[in-house]
């Protein structure tokens, strides 16, 4: 029987069984709490539970895409590829899971659906779709950013006979495609990603593109037996790499503006560079790639001239080709034989920039007044992200407060990690936190240990109430809002701002400081007594 089931008093709730929920419930019950976790899911894994769609693979390279914690847990996985696949991430967090001796806490296909805080007991009532509910000192969301899936409000899409799928929500069977028309919306990740190897199945493949995307050939391979020696050995160094460099992630940063280089100059810098298949090389190649719009021309530039080597026609290489934004501030993606794809006798691009999708019929979708014939269609339409899967639960702080009221103009938090009126509650990898822009494991590890050791000091001394001040929280999400102005991220309409969900408020929803500084700021907030926060 599960602990949810023996009692309804706990000293925390946990949401969610990702990266971060595992590490947090292992983390919380190490320091002898006792936890209640819950999960939609069958199972751990998070959004790589869910996102099973074909070609799924993490944009981040596999030896670091792992926890750095646990010795044990490092000397006894082995990855086999370069860029980690789905089916592969999830095997490695239910082996962690495993390891950890988790599970037992969670209670699975289990949705949490509200949060109250009671203002005189100083506890959380967390309620389930299952009917019942637990009470919690602590309240930690550990939701994931990109968890909650976003499907556009396509007229007609009711009327459509075929069948629909969405990346963030692929059937655990996996899907037969041959023989079939099939349609692709989204050429984000999860569509350039998807695109290539539903070409190789369908009869057709129809690609409907509202705004091309700069992609980065992954250069994925088996990794040798000597690499994963290599990483192990020198764990340590990448630990220290991962706590003093922005984004958790090395590269070698030229000393110069992009500028004060000729054409020929930058050129080879980034086909050197190219070469290393990792997205951070390129955007971080000088410093001012992504401060400077002139500068963000010329590797944009360099990109697109990789798609015209790809594209057999020119007009369609042109088609595929970014034009509206800079390079970075929609996210890079990384994808195995995405532009070659347009080379197959069997797949179209229409443009919606020119033919704007109308509606769905009852036999496909129409668009410029066509109608594409489809017997299925793939919505790679992407996230809800950060804010959403917070906002999907009913949480009400202080005074019966909600989340949604509270962030009705965009998400405001302290740290990223609290929210005022919100006492007792922790958010991993919330908004205003480094999150996505960094390897988020490295991110989701920095906020579960300083969330570890600020309950901590809150047991110890003996505290009821931890609550972030309000000028605290204001203050750090002006901080936010003034960072990302100096960057080129408000010109790229994404989820990373909220602008690919219509009526979402349009904020930079990541600290953009870097998780250097970030950590560097959490600790000294600690140092000094939590500073920004009332306790009693
Ligand atoms: O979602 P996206 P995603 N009509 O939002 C289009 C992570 N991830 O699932 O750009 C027509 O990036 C939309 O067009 P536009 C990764 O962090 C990682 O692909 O809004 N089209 C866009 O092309 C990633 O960034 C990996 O004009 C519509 C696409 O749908 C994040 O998840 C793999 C539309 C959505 O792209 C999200 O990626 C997968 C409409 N109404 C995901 N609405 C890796 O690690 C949206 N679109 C490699």
């Amino acid at each position: 029987m599960s602990p949810v089931e023996n009692s309804a008093e706990f000293d925390a709730v946990v949401v969610g069984a990702g990266f971060s929920g595992i590490y947090m419930v292992h983390r919380l019950t190490e320091m002898g709490l006792t936890v209640a976790a819950f999960e939609a899911a069958d199972g751990v894994g998070g959004t790589w539970f869910w996102n099973r769609y074909p070609g799924a693979r993490c944009d981040c390279i596999s030896m670091e895409y792992a926890y750095t914690f646990s010795p044990q847990l490092i000397e006894k996985w082995d990855w086999s590829e370069r860029y980690p696949s789905q089916p592969e991430i999830l095997r490695y967090l239910e082996f962690v899971a495993d390891e950890l001796d988790v599970e037992k806490h969670f209670r699975f296909r289990t949705r949490v659906e509200s949060a109250y805080y009671d203002d005189h007991t100083d506890r959380w009532t967390v309620a389930t779709d299952a009917g019942d509910a637990v009470v919690a000192k602590y309240f930690v969301t550990a939701v994931g950013c990109l968890s909650t899936s976003q499907t556009p409000d396509f007229p007609g899409l009711e009327k459509f006979g075929g069948a629909t799928y969405h990346t963030a929500d692929w059937p655990e069977g996996g899907v037969d495609f041959t023989g079939k028309k099939v349609g692709v919306i989204g050429t984000g990740s999860s569509g350039v990603q998807v695109i290539p190897l539903v070409a190789e199945q369908a009869a057709k493949l129809t690609v409907f593109q509202r705004t091309p995307a700069f992609s980065l050939d992954c250069g994925n391979r088996p990794l040798t037996d000597a690499e994963r020696q290599e990483f192990k050995e020198n764990i340590e160094t990448f630990k220290a790499i991962s706590k003093t460099t922005p984004s958790g992630q090395f590269t070698d940063t030229l000393e110069v503006s992009a500028l004060d280089h000729t054409h020929e100059e930058r050129w080879a810098v980034y086909e050197e560079r190219w070469k290393r298949h990792r997205a951070i090389d390129l955007i971080q190649a000088y410093p001012d790639l992504f401060s400077n719009r002139e500068a963000n021309e010329t590797i944009a530039e360099f990109f697109r001239s990789k798609i015209r080597a790809a594209v057999q026609d020119p007009e369609l290489a042109e088609q595929l080709s970014p034009r509206t934004y800079p390079l970075g501030a929609k996210r890079i993606t990384l994808d195995t034989n995405y532009f070659q794809t347009y080379n197959r006798d069997n797949v179209q691009l229409v443009n919606l920039c020119e033919a704007p999708l109308e509606e769905f019929t009852e036999k496909g979708i129409r668009t410029g007044g066509i109608e594409h014939e489809l017997d299925a269609v793939v919505l790679a339409t992407g996230f809800d992200a950060i804010t959403g899967p917070l906002l999907k639960m009913d949480i009400r702080g202080v005074g019966g407060q909600t989340l949604n009221e509270k962030w009705q103009d965009g998400p405001v938090t302290y740290l990223g990690i609290a929210v005022d009126g919100f006492p007792n509650m922790f958010m991993l990898t919330g908004p205003g936190s480094p999150n996505v822009l960094t390897n988020v494991v490295c991110a989701i590890e920095q906020h579960v240990e300083w969330v570890g050791e600020c309950i901590t000091y809150l047991e110890e001394s003996g505290a009821r109430r931890f609550e972030a001040l309000e000028p605290s929280t204001d203050e750090w999400t002006q901080l936010n809002n003034e960072l990302a102005a100096q960057t080129l991220y408000p010109e790229g309409n994404s989820w990373y701002t909220g602008a690919n969900v219509p009526g979402k408020p349009q904020v930079i929803m990541s600290y953009v400081g870097g998780l250097n500084t970030y950590r560097e700021i959490c600790d000294d907030v600690a140092a000094h007594g939590y500073r920004g926060f009332a306790i009693k």
